[in-house]
Parts: C-alpha cells; structure tokens; sequence
C-alpha cells in the first residue's frame, strides 16, 4: 500500500515553501528580496571532520570526482536494480551552460582523505511561472555519499546553497525530485518506449507480457530504420530560426523557460552521447519542426550479463508541419539508431496524447516539480513546458 505523504518535515517546515496540500490562489514569492548583505555571510557550519569545496569541472581529475560520487550514490530506483549514470561529459553540459557559477558547485569533503562525500549545484534559470516571468536558479545533483546518509546532511547543502544563490541577489528556485516534501506545484509520471525488449526483458527493467513471446515482442515494439521525414541534426545555422519556434511554442504552456539564444544554443546543439536534437526545415532553411533528447544511461546495479542501460529521455519537441505524433515517432527511429534500449518522456507538454499510440508503457514512479520561495496553482502535467536534466 502506498504510504500516505507525511505531515512533518523537521526541515522543509522551516522553508519558505507551501505546506502539502495547502490550497494556493496567488502567484508570488513567499519572503520579500532582502539586500546582498543582509544575507549571511559566512558558510553554513558543517558537522566536525567535513569540509566546503568548490567542484572545480573544468579540472579532469575533480571532474572525476563528482562523476565517481554520482555514479556511486546518485538517484536508485525503489528497488535498487537502477541508477542513474550521468557521464561526465553530461555534467559539463549540465552544470556549465551561459552564466554558470563555480561557487553554485557545492561540496563537502571529508577530513580524513578530503574524499568528495556531498554534492549540491545550480545553474541560472529565467522560469516563466503562469503570468510572471521569474529570475531564479535550477538545483539539480543533490548527493550525500551513502555511508552518511540520514545524518541531515542534504539540509545543510540546501541552506548553504540558498546562501551562494541570495548572495547573488537571486531569491527563488525550481527543482524536480521523486520524493513529496512541501509542495509539488505539479505531479508527472514517466513514460517508457522500449526499444530494445530482449535487454530490457533481460535486466528486469521490463517483463515479458502475460501471452507473449520474446520474438513477438521484439516484434511489438520494432520502429522503422528509417525516420519518416527528412530530419536532419541541429546545426549552429538553424539556431536561430529554432530558438525562434521553441520559444513561440513554449508559450502554450504555464511553466518555461525563458532561454536566451546562448542558452538555447548550449542546452540544444547536438553533443556526441549528451544531446541529440533534429529539425525540419523549409525551402528557406527555416526550423519548422523540432525533436530532442538527452542520453542519460543507468547502471544495472548487480546483473552477470548487462551492466548499463542506454535511455534517451525526451527534451523539447515541436511539430508544425507533421504531426506531433510523428514528431515523437522520427524521435523513436533516430534513437533506436543510436542504439538507445529505451526512450522515456514524461506526460508533459503534449506528451501525453501520443504516449499510447507509440506503445509507451507507464512507469512507476512520479517525478513532483517544485519552486522555492515562490507560491502559485497547482499545474497539471500538461501545462508544464520545462524538462530538467
Ligand atoms: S533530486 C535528487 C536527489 N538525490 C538523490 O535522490 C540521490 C540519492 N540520495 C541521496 O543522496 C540522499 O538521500 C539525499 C538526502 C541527499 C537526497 N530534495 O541528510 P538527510 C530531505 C529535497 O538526513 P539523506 C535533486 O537533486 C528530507 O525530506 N529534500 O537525508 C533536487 C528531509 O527533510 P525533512 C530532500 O537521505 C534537490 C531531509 O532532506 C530530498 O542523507 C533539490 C533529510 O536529510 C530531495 N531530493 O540525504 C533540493 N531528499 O526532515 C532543494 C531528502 O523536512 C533545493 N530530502 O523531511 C531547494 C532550493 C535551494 C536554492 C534556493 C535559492 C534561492
């Protein structure tokens, strides 16, 4: 039976956040902005033998660090078979895009061996959140080395980074997690298209459908070779007719970013094993149809025959002249040729009305959004316009 949310948070009751199940009718920040030097100066304090270190990323062998830390430690699912493997080439695009802050990699050491044992970053983000447009950061790879958890380490990396990020004048931000703390202001669920059934039949990633063979399933979810339009790769020449369709696009929707051009070009121009991004365009060059998705794979944690599983997760699709459908279809194709075994969405955006029809299974667990510092409606999946790594 599934446990039903808890209604006390030694730590969350403290933050400027909504309570759970709190009905909200505004859209606006909980604490007023208070000035640069107001706000605490000095870090937080840290139990006794732990230590404050800025990640350097762009050090190979800190780099390292922060890769061995998440591929070890990172999010599991609930029973611990899967965990998530960000490369670390996907950490740079992750947490260096236009206007990133060394101070915003946050972490802890150990004295002893000064090991890299906690994590926290942020990255800068403009969110359009209903009808305002809000400056704030994204908090993404918040990790605590397994052999310390439940300590209440992970709210002394919060409140350390709410003090990097105010002392930069910036006062909200947004984060996705799978846990319910105070207050989701949206509930989605992953989606997963197998494309590879024999591995991921294999790994128990999926199991083999009552009635079914493994020749016929192989044959259930096989995709064409070939995609079903001329799609072509992002290029630094399309950008800007891109950047223009995606931000037109986004405004469908009650929760986005705001990108600037450097960021959209950061965040979409194809990356080798980081992020695929394809287009359609006109006589004129013009970007009239867009797909995405991000290589984020996952360990298989003890398995004698697979160690990892290759997901795409979808990022932002936009369709105008074919239909959103085969938008997500060509996405499928061109995945299935980078031999990815499974592509996964979220019921965002218009996810949900081809997830279905393009044989998407429902995952089990939600993804929850959240805002920090800022109150507003509950959004349903589909009014959310904005994919986190
Ligand atoms: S989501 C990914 C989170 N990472 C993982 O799941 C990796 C595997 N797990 C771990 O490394 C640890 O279990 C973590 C907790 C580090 C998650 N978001 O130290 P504790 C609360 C927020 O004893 P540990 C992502 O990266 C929990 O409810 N809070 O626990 C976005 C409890 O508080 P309360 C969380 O298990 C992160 C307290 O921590 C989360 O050793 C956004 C317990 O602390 C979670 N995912 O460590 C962070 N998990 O008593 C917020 C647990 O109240 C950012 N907790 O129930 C807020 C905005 C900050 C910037 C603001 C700027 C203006």
């Amino acid at each position: 039976m599934a446990m039903p949310p808890r209604d006390s948070f030694q730590f969350w009751n403290t933050q400027p956040v909504p309570k759970l199940g709190e009905v909200v009718t505004e859209n606006t920040y909980i604490n007023p902005p208070v000035s640069v030097e107001q706000v605490q100066q000095k870090p937080c304090n840290l139990p006794d033998g732990f230590h404050w270190t800025e990640v350097d990323l762009q050090d190979p062998e800190e780099l390292k660090e922060l890769y061995t830390l998440l591929s070890l430690n990172y999010v599991e699912d609930d029973d611990n078979m899967f965990r998530f493997d960000y490369s670390a080439e996907f950490l740079l695009w992750a947490l260096m895009p236009p206007g990133w802050q060394k101070v915003w990699h946050c972490g802890v050491r150990a004295g002893g061996n000064n090991k890299l044992v906690g994590f926290i970053g942020a990255i800068p983000c403009h969110l359009q959140v209903h009808d305002k447009d809000v400056k704030c950061v994204e908090i993404n790879f918040l990790c605590v080395h397994k052999k310390l958890r439940s300590k209440r380490l992970a709210p002394v990396l919060i409140k350390e980074i709410t003090r990097r990020v105010n002392l930069k004048g910036i006062f909200q931000a947004t984060f996705t997690a799978g846990v319910v703390i105070p207050k989701p202001i949206a509930r989605c669920r992953y989606w997963h298209r197998t494309l590879n059934p024999k591995k991921l039949i294999e790994t128990e990633f999926s199991a083999l459908k009552p009635n079914m063979t493994m020749a016929r399933t192989i044959k259930l979810y096989k995709v064409p070779e070939a995609p079903l339009h001329n799609i072509i790769p992002l290029q630094e020449k399309h950008i800007k007719s891109a950047y223009k369709l995606l931000k037109t696009y986004l405004k469908n929707f009650k929760l986005y970013p705001l990108f600037t051009e450097a960021e959209f070009k950061h965040f979409m121009l194809p990356r080798d094993n980081i992020i695929y991004s394809y287009v359609l365009v006109d006589d004129k060059q013009h970007v009239t149809d867009l797909c995405s998705f991000y290589n984020l794979p996952s360990t298989v944690v003890s398995h004698p025959l697979h160690n990892q599983i290759k997901a795409a997760y979808s990022f932002y699709n936009v369709a105008t002249t074919i239909s959103f459908k085969d938008l997500m279809q060509n996405a499928l194709i061109m995945a299935k040729k980078a031999s990815f075994d499974v592509f996964n969405a979220l019921d965002i955006m218009e996810n949900e009305s081809i997830l279905e029809e393009l044989k998407f299974g429902i995952g089990d667990g939600f993804l929850q959004y959240y805002l920090y510092n800022w109150k507003c409606p509950d959004l349903s999946p589909s009014q959310v316009g904005f994919v986190l790594q």
